[in-house]
């Protein structure tokens, strides 16, 4: 399927998507929703996918949601815009697979909360993060008033939120709102190798490991455990019974 803002490459069971509007920083408008969620659709079925990496185009990542569509919007058109951005970054959020954030340059507002409904996020040392929504007499409306919080943590998203300046790459590691910082040459090269870790491992295991975690996150502690002992014991029937099997055969496990 070709895509006006979308650049797909498949590189074995890894999927690379980069975002691409470079004239307006990639910035996400309605028919880029209407694209990614045909892609969502298009990774949920194709089982030979098993980590997806999200990039930017150019020199951003995305600089948010786009400021020239919005303009005009009614209450009623940004209430429609922000429930589609939420419902797609959901769902990414929610894919059975990890997705991986290779934050190339400006992660600003809408971009900001893309790579925050990421699992991990790893940075250019160009990368700059920001939640400007104040600046435009707005606030965040795709999740980031509830997901950087979480994240990091209150103090952290209110600082950011509050006063929309941006912060370098090494301040969001500081802030725990990325996990690694590389250089920009390196970085989807990075990417790739932490992808191709978890390639190693697993499948239903990462799996598994994905949706307890996201779904513990969100329950309360003891509901949490449940879910982790009711997925602990299915992978005895599943990847556990080889894995064990092939480290006490000192061989590599064949799933
Ligand atoms: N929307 C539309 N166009 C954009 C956006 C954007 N978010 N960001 C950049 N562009 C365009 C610029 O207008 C410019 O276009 P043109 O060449 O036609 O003038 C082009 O991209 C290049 O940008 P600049 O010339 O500004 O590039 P600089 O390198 O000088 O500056 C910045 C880069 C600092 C990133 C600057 O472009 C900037 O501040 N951008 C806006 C960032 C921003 O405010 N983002 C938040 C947007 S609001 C949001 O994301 C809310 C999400 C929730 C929505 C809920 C639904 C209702």
């Amino acid at each position: 399927m070709t895509y006006q803002y979308l650049k797909q490459e498949t590189r074995g069971n890894i999927e690379i998507l980069t975002i691409s509007n470079p004239s307006a920083l990639n910035a996400l408008n309605s028919n880029f929703f209407k694209e990614f969620n045909s892609y969502l659709d298009f990774i949920e079925s194709y089982k030979n996918v098993r980590v997806l990496i999200i990039t930017g185009e150019g020199k951003a990542f995305v600089a948010g949601a786009d400021i020239s569509e919005m303009k005009n919007m009614s209450q009623q058109k940004a209430y429609d815009f922000s429930e589609i951005g939420q419902s797609t970054f959901a769902r990414l959020e929610n894919l059975k697979i990890p997705v991986i954030a290779a934050v190339n340059g400006f992660a600003l507002g809408g971009g900001m909360e893309l790579a925050l409904s990421c699992d991990f996020r790893i940075a250019s040392s160009k990368a700059k993060f920001g939640m400007p929504e104040v600046s435009l007499g707005l606030i965040p409306g795709y999740g980031g008033t509830q997901r950087l919080s979480r994240l990091s943590n209150i103090g952290n998203a209110l600082f950011m939120q509050l006063t929309g300046d941006m912060i370098s790459a090494d301040e969001a590691l500081r802030m725990n709102i990325v996990q690694k910082v590389v250089e920009p040459e390196e970085l989807m090269e990075f990417c790739i190798r932490i992808a191709d870790i978890i390639l190693q491992k697993g499948p239903t295991a990462i799996q598994y490991l994905k949706s307890t975690v996201r779904k513990g996150f969100l329950a309360d502690f003891s509901e949490g455990l449940k879910i982790e002992r009711d997925k602990f014991c299915k992978l005895f029937d599943l990847d556990g019974r080889e894995g064990m099997k092939a480290f006490l055969e000192k061989r590599k496990p064949n799933w």
